[in-house]
């Protein structure tokens, strides 16, 4: 009787052994995983300045939640400036919703351009091959007609070499 209880013991602490061995070794390293709270009208990255700091071929998983009560956007652009200047020619030529999307989405930075609605979560992976700086805007025009960014809906993003 004592014999087949240790005898028990000893073969539940080798399954848990086991278990933990097999654990471990399953457990791949996930990318870093950046959160970026957005409302109107900023960006918020990890509860703080709404910079990302990353490594050239690093990917990281962002976590993009709209906290607000407008759509808004992650539009990856090089120049922030001309992006909000273009969108506010387009809108002075009363260029229809379609034709502005078509345009944002082709000056996107490697096509990058997501849409997070009010109450949502959108998430997506980033990586980069080339060190710089670049940034994510927001060029949605709901409720005032003027690109969030201008409003201040702005983030910078810096890759290092
Ligand atoms: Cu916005």
């Amino acid at each position: 009787m004592r014999t087949s209880r240790l005898v028990l013991v000893i073969t539940l602490i080798a399954i848990l052994v086991i278990a933990a061995a097999l654990a471990t070794f399953l457990r791949q390293p996930g990318p870093r995983e950046v959160r970026i709270k957005v409302t109107e009208f900023s960006y918020q990255v990890d509860s703080g300045q709404p910079i990302i700091t990353l490594k050239v071929g690093e990917e990281i998983r962002v976590v993009l939640e709209n906290v607000g009560k407008h759509d808004h956007e992650f539009l990856l652009v090089r120049d922030k400036d001309v992006a909000i200047q273009t969108v506010r020619e387009e809108l002075a030529k009363g260029t229809p919703d379609e034709a502005l999307d078509r345009l944002k989405s082709n000056m996107a930075v490697m096509g990058i351009r997501y849409e997070v609605e009010p109450g949502s979560l959108t998430i997506f992976r980033l990586r980069f091959t080339t060190p710089g700086t670049f940034y994510f805007v927001c060029l949605e025009t709901e409720p005032r007609g003027v690109p969030h960014a201008e409003l201040g809906e702005v983030g910078q993003i810096v890759v290092e070499g």
